[in-house]
């Protein structure tokens, strides 16, 4: 997503507008940055999204997603691009994993496409959906990568959009079906489960903006979408640890460390609203503290789809939570609410380092957040995403992606500071493996440690991802 219009757009009644303050980096003169530093027991990892990079939208029985449907659609996607053959990770899956075990990765996060195991989403099963998936679980077996599997990364069948979709509380019981189907069939292999990607993004960009598939608008999809999107990563844990004996599940929640602009009333007022909306409201209903509605009260309008015993079928105690970080974001007083938030500073402006997405280079947001995270009974974290987006240049067949490095670099040791300051962090997973595509923004923005050339789709990894292979042999 483009952070600047998510912001523009999605930030709802009450709050602000935002800007970014100087980034003031005091992470010069540390120690090397060490592997073994993190612990033994510590899960290295890459994650990818099957729509993203598998490709093969209509083959082999594949049933269509909202995303096929959204981005064949004129006019939603930056150059009209397509997940239609993507990295082409359906056909290209076993030499791309030999490449991110010899990359010393030893863990794989992919996601399962519901349509592809089950195209009209509830109902008859697709063998041959079943038997990529089981090919892909061979060959992580094969070379010692573990897999880690999400149930949903935003590819929900069409056929259950045109139900309603999210906004359909119907939906929670197809995604049980689903859970319960998917676990059955890979869970006696596969231990690693996340339940759902970035609830707040899909539901918001998804059913609030109308910005991703299926490109919906307004509070009256947004707040049924999010509520069934909170009971379904409940229910989806439930039947994990039910089906997969030995289960390890989680599920994956954006997250960034808000500041208020200044420290007077205002501005942290709308800090507190900011970090109701980006942190507190898919953890806190898990945990059966109920939504943030203290500090975002258009959130009571979620009494209308709350019914009988939903607040005991939203809590679930996961293994883990996975946290996905990308940028801060700082929150300031504006004139104009309740209506319209406005994001009138533009990050390019403000002399920070800024990634390809508009996203400020911020290592020590990500400290704050795993340590906000922190103070809630959890048992573990896992960092499921963290990663940047580059203007790649191939020179002579080199990608010298500096920036890439050194954020990675930067970042890991500030997911570091906070093991050492007491977190329970206990993994890390690149936002990505290879270039890929990148929902609304297309192929533009790589996030990949493989280079992807979309013309021949040949990979060439990157000097940042050979200095992970460096960094994770020792
Ligand atoms: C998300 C998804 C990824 C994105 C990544 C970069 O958070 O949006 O999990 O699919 O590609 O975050 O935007």
């Amino acid at each position: 997503m483009d952070r600047n219009t998510f912001l523009k757009l999605m930030t709802a009644s009450g709050i602000g507008s935002f800007s970014i303050p100087s980034f003031a980096n005091s992470l010069l003169n540390q120690p090397l940055l060490r592997a073994k530093d993190f612990g033994p027991d510590f899960a290295w990892g890459a994650a990818t999204a099957s729509y993203q990079i598998e490709g093969a939208w209509n083959i082999d029985g594949k049933g269509e997603s909202i995303w096929d449907t959204f981005t064949h659609t004129k006019g939603k996607i930056k150059r009209g691009e397509n997940g239609d053959v993507a990295c082409d990770f359906y056909n290209r899956f076993p030499s791309d994993l030999r490449l991110l075990k010899d990359l010393n990765f030893k863990n794989f996060r992919f996601s399962l496409s519901w349509p592809r195991l089950i195209p009209s989403g509830t109902g008859a099963k697709n063998q041959k959906g079943i038997a990529f998936y089981n090919r892909i679980l061979d060959t992580c077996f094969e070379l010692n990568l573990t897999p880690w599997i999400t149930l949903y990364h935003w590819d929900l069948p069409r056929a259950l959009e045109e139900k309603g979709g999210w906004v359909n509380r119907d939906v929670v019981g197809w995604f049980s079906e689903y859970c319960d189907f998917a676990t059955r069939t890979f869970g006696d292999r596969a231990k690693n489960w996340i339940v759902l990607n970035e609830p707040f993004a899909f539901t918001s960009l998804g059913y609030m903006t109308g910005l991703h598939a299926p490109g919906k608008k307004g509070l009256h999809n947004y707040l049924p979408a999010l509520h069934h999107a909170a009971l379904c990563q409940a229910e989806g844990g439930r039947i994990v640890r039910q089906n997969v004996s030995q289960s390890n599940v989680g599920t994956a929640i954006s997250c960034s460390h808000i500041d208020p602009k200044k420290l007077v009333g205002r501005h942290q007022n709308a800090a507190k609203k900011l970090d109701a909306l980006f942190n507190r409201l898919f953890i806190e209903p898990s945990l059966g503290m109920g939504y943030p509605t203290d500090s975002l009260p258009f959130l009571k309008r979620l009494e209308k789809y709350i019914q009988f015993d939903d607040e005991r079928k939203l809590k679930f105690d996961f293994d883990f939570i996975g946290l996905q970080n990308y940028f801060r974001v700082v929150g300031k007083f504006s004139l104009f609410p309740p209506v319209i938030w406005a994001n009138d500073v533009n990050p390019k402006k403000l002399g920070n380092p800024i990634t390809d997405m508009g996203w400020e280079v911020y290592p020590e947001g990500i400290y704050h957040s795993i340590m906000q995270f922190s103070k809630y009974p959890i048992k573990e974290l896992i960092i499921t995403e963290n990663g940047a987006a580059f203007d790649d240049i191939v020179l002579n067949g080199e990608i010298a992606d500096e920036a890439r490095t050194s954020y990675f670099k930067e970042y890991l040791k500030q997911v570091l500071r906070a093991k050492q300051d007491g977190a329970k962090v206990n993994g890390y997973f690149v936002w990505t493996f290879l270039d890929n595509f990148e929902w609304a923004e297309g192929f533009r923005p790589r996030f990949g440690l493989v280079h992807v050339d979309f013309n021949t789709l040949n990979r060439n990894p990157k000097n940042s991802a050979y200095w992970f292979k460096e960094f994770l042999s020792e």
